[in-house]
């Protein structure tokens, strides 16, 4: 059997900058990735209107100041296609697909105590080893795709925005249903409403969105000449970007001052908009009065004032929910040629061949799009059997996950997430956590190298003092209230628990630097 010093698993942005980091450092590493390229994410997701919204100076690797001088990123905020062209680009410039073996999904990790090494082994049957695995598996990668009775007799065409096809998907005149609001659902509907011949939203759950003020990216040419000092200052802020966070408490603050304050933000866009105050996030009345500020705007924008009131959240506090950034998605339902069936007056009933039964309604189409979500967090690592003897970690996590730093996990030796559950990941720019934890790791590894050590594991006083930590700040705020995937409820089934880390990137990055000058402390290394 083939023996590594690592393997690690996806080459999305996380794997791709592992093995380099890995390589650089010396040790035998190999990737496996279920694609047949990298780009993880954004290998996938290639629905109509992916973009990412996070802007793009900020949503890129700084581990090399020359690619950040060197790549030009067209838009504020990048679109799909420009982002893999970026990760293909990455590959190419490094030569790392030498070392990535592509359209192998990960089936199962054994733990062997004896040899101090896990055996890795792929769906098409063959296993390596390797003493240290990265589970660099991503925190939305393993697709929703909720039974709907009846979809198998539907005679249209059926796709997934999370596993979109790769050859264009003609959409031009035909009649679409789309299911699904939440970021995926806002930028499909977004993107095809003008093409389709008729286009009809099924939500369940509104979603609060902002506007993207997408355009050519003025701010490039403002960051480059002070990049190092940018991501300096972007890794200490609480989300991982920086969006001049403010202090003041809307609760304190004069109403029509608050207005003002809120309407700048909007004419700025992006998700930066809730963080004008600090008490959004922790105080129901001043949640209220942004939440409220963007109903405003909904009623502003939609002529129809009942579909405007069924596009308005009003079920859960505004950002404890993933925010979306839009580029004119209410503007389209002012359009002729687009209805919204809300699923709490109408729920789906079944879809027949024709289309999709709603209350008592068969909305007749060609087309169904599904933007349904992800098992966020634990869902690729639940995929895996990870065992160690009779232990799985899926059993170990049945009632939530419990890890150290979203790193590591008691029980499970020598095996690393990349932005796991219980670390900033999702509620972050993920591509400041991803490097933090990337370096994070490639240094404890050199560490124990240096210093003789084989096995790492997180020790069970420490786990279960983070798994608390995580958990009372979670539920210092509002986060906890609504029915998100950030708790794991869209998954029927899923215990509910809040699964980032909500105490700030930058709080994290103080904690995980003492962690490793303390020599590791709360892990044990042998
Ligand atoms: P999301 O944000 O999880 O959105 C999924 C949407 O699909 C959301 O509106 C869900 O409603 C809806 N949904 C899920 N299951 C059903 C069923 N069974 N029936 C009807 N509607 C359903 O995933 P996205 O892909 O849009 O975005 C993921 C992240 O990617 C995003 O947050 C950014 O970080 C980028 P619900 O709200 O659960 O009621």
């Amino acid at each position: 059997m083939t023996h590594h010093d690592v393997i690690v698993i996806g080459a999305g942005f996380s794997g791709m900058y592992q093995l380099k980091r890995l390589r650089e450092a010396g040790f035998d590493t190999v990737v496996i990735e279920a694609g047949d390229d990298v780009g993880g994410t954004w290998f996938w997701n290639r629905y109509p209107g992916a973009r990412c919204d996070i802007e793009s100076v900020e949503y890129s690797y700084s581990f090399d100041p020359q690619l950040e001088q060197e790549w030009d990123w067209s838009e504020r905020y990048a679109a799909q296609p420009e982002i893999l062209d970026y990760a293909r680009h990455v590959a190419d410039r490094y030569d790392l697909r030498r070392d990535i073996e592509f359209n192998r999904r990960v089936r199962s990790l054994d733990w062997d105590e004896d040899a101090t090494r896990w055996t890795v082994t792929t769906d098409d049957g063959r296993s390596r080893t390797a003493t240290w695995v990265i589970a660099a598996t991503g925190c939305l990668s393993v697709p929703s795709r909720p039974r709907f009775e009846g979809l198998e007799d539907f005679a249209g065409e059926v796709y997934w925005t999370s596993s979109w096809p790769h050859e264009p998907v003609d959409l031009a005149g035909k009649r679409v249903a789309v299911v699904g609001t939440g970021s995926s659902g806002l930028q499909t509907i977004t993107a095809i409403a003008p093409e389709v011949g008729s286009l009809v939203v099924f939500q369940r759950t509104p979603s609060y969105a902002v506007p993207a003020h997408n355009g050519p990216n003025e701010r490039l040419a403002e960051v480059r000449p002070i990049y190092p000092e940018f991501r300096a200052a972007s890794r200490m802020e609480r989300i991982g970007f920086q969006c001049d966070a403010g202090t003041d408490l809307l609760g304190e603050t004069d109403p029509e001052e608050v207005e003002r304050r809120l309407g700048l933000r909007w004419d700025v866009g992006g998700l930066c908009f809730t963080s004008e105050f600090a008490d959004v996030l922790v105080d129901a009345e001043a949640n209220e009065v942004v939440a409220e500020y963007v109903r405003r705007r909904i009623r502003e924008t939609v002529k129809d004032p009942d579909v405007a009131e069924k596009l308005s959240p009003r079920t859960y506090p505004i950002a404890s929910k993933r925010m979306c950034v839009d580029t004119g998605y209410f503007e389209v339902y002012n359009r002729d040629n687009v209805s919204l069936v809300d699923l709490g007056e109408e729920p789906i009933r079944r879809i027949t061949a024709r289309g999709i039964v709603a209350g008592d309604t068969e909305h007749e189409v060609d087309v169904i799009v599904f933007a349904t979500g992800f098992d966020a967090m634990t869902g690729a690592l639940n995929a895996m059997e990870v065992r160690n003897g009779d232990l799985t970690l899926r059993e170990k996590w049945a009632d939530g996950p419990r890890t150290y730093m979203g790193l590591m996990s008691v029980g499970f030796p020598n095996l690393f997430t990349v932005t796991g559950p219980q670390s900033p990941s999702v509620l972050s720019n993920m591509m400041t956590s991803i490097e933090y934890h990337v370096d994070w790791i490639t240094a404890a590894l050199e560490y124990l190298r240096a210093n003789g050590r084989t096995r790492m594991e997180a020790e069970q006083e420490a786990e279960d003092n983070w798994v608390t930590a995580t958990n009372d700040i979670a539920d210092t705020t509002l986060m906890p209230q609504a029915a998100s995937w950030y708790m794991g409820a869209n998954i029927p089934g899923k215990r509910r628990m809040f699964m980032p880390f909500l105490g700030g990137v930058g709080t994290y990055k103080q904690i995980g630097d003492g962690v490793a000058v303390a020599r590791y402390h709360g892990f044990e290394l042998v």
